[in-house]
């Protein structure tokens, strides 16, 4: 066996293929897919700084090309990777009104996974310079291989996953997933290209101090969550909580997986289901959240439970310390 410090991405990819029940070599080939795409946006994100020099989005730069805004390109680049490498039969990305299929009509294809992704999440924090993310779902297909996939194949709950991740473009760049055997984080070593284990089996604390809204809509939230917030800011026992705000989910979720927290995107009297997407956002870090000993709700039940009925469908959103997103639930239901 490999020593632990030393575990590249790709070796891991490899070693746990045997413990997933339905291998087939499939889902590795998929996730190393998903480990190439991610170095290359990687390189794009950590360009974004030079912009004055090499030009900014809709420019042209000095090769003639047009510049186009990042999270395009994380698009394309993902769904580049995942084409060329004919391991999925589709793919649905919230940048994208509408799934794409992959010769999924062909019927020497046998591919069976569907990836939904969210390419470059919180991409509004790129021109400061504060960290952004890709997530990414994986499930297997309902329908038969070897026929169209169709939108059946997309709208299945979250409990449904075969596997899910994001990726943090941060201080630095850390790919983080499950494949519903725990949550195992890698950090990029850049000069060598190369994902490195840094973070095996990573656990929620409990419960936390940290809570993660955005208070500014404070004025339009629920009650029940206006009271919980009431409750979070209160002295009393480990009370009261810090207030961490990042407005980049793969970040806020990351740090609080790790320090112990509560994320919230509740619904409003001006959103009535939130903000953030159930298949691209929610899922995933439900998932996350759920094999790291943590929990996600809407209010009211698991995120995970919830059968979508469309592709780019919001939803309230509550993640986190199992024991805050039970308090915040309680405040929510009465
Ligand atoms: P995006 O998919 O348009 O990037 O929006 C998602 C982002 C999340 O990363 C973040 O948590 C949230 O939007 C912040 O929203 P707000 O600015 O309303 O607080
Ligand atoms: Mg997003």
């Amino acid at each position: 066996m490999f020593e632990k410090q030393h575990l590249t991405l790709g070796e891991f990819i490899i070693a746990n293929q045997d413990a997933f029940q339905y291998t087939s070599g499939e889902l590795s080939r998929l996730l190393n897919g998903i480990r190439l795409a991610a170095k290359v946006v990687n390189h794009e994100v950590n360009k974004a700084g030079l912009v004055d020099i090499i030009g900014a989005a809709g420019d042209t730069n000095i090769q003639g090309e047009n510049q186009q805004k990042l999270d395009v390109l994380a698009n394309e680049k993902f769904i580049q990777t995942l084409k060329n490498r004919e391991i999925v039969c589709g793919i649905a990305s919230e940048e994208e009104d509408d799934f794409i299929s992959i010769n999924s009509f062909d019927e020497n294809h046998q591919n069976k996974y569907i990836v939904l992704i969210d390419p470059l999440d919180g991409s509004s924090n790129i021109d400061v310079n504060v960290s952004v993310g890709t997530i990414f779902s994986i499930y297997r297909r309902v329908t038969p291989v070897g026929t169209p996939v169709t939108l059946e194949d997309f709208l299945q709950p979250g409990k449904n996953q075969i596997a899910a991740g994001y990726i943090i473009y941060g201080t630095s760049t850390m790919l983080v997933y499950t494949t519903g055997n725990g949550v195992n984080g890698f950090t990029l070593n850049p000069a060598l290209g190369t994902f490195y284990l840094s973070h095996p089996d990573m656990q929620y604390p409990e419960t936390g101090k940290i809570y993660s809204v955005n208070e500014g809509n404070y004025i339009h939230f629920p009650q029940g969550v206006k009271d919980y917030i009431k409750y979070c800011q209160m002295e009393e026992g480990d009370r009261p909580y810090t207030s961490r705000y990042i407005g980049s989910l793969v970040s806020d979720f990351h740090r609080n997986m790790i320090k112990g927290g509560i994320y919230m995107y509740p619904k409003s009297s001006v959103a009535e289901n939130g903000k953030l997407r159930l298949l691209y956002e929610c899922n995933p870090m439900a998932f996350l959240a759920e094999q790291a000993g943590g929990k996600a709700s809407d209010g009211f039940g698991p995120i995970m439970e919830i059968v979508p009925q469309e592709l780019h469908e919001r939803v309230p959103f509550f993640c986190g310390s199992k024991k805050m997103v039970e308090k915040v639930e309680e405040f929510i239901q009465s």
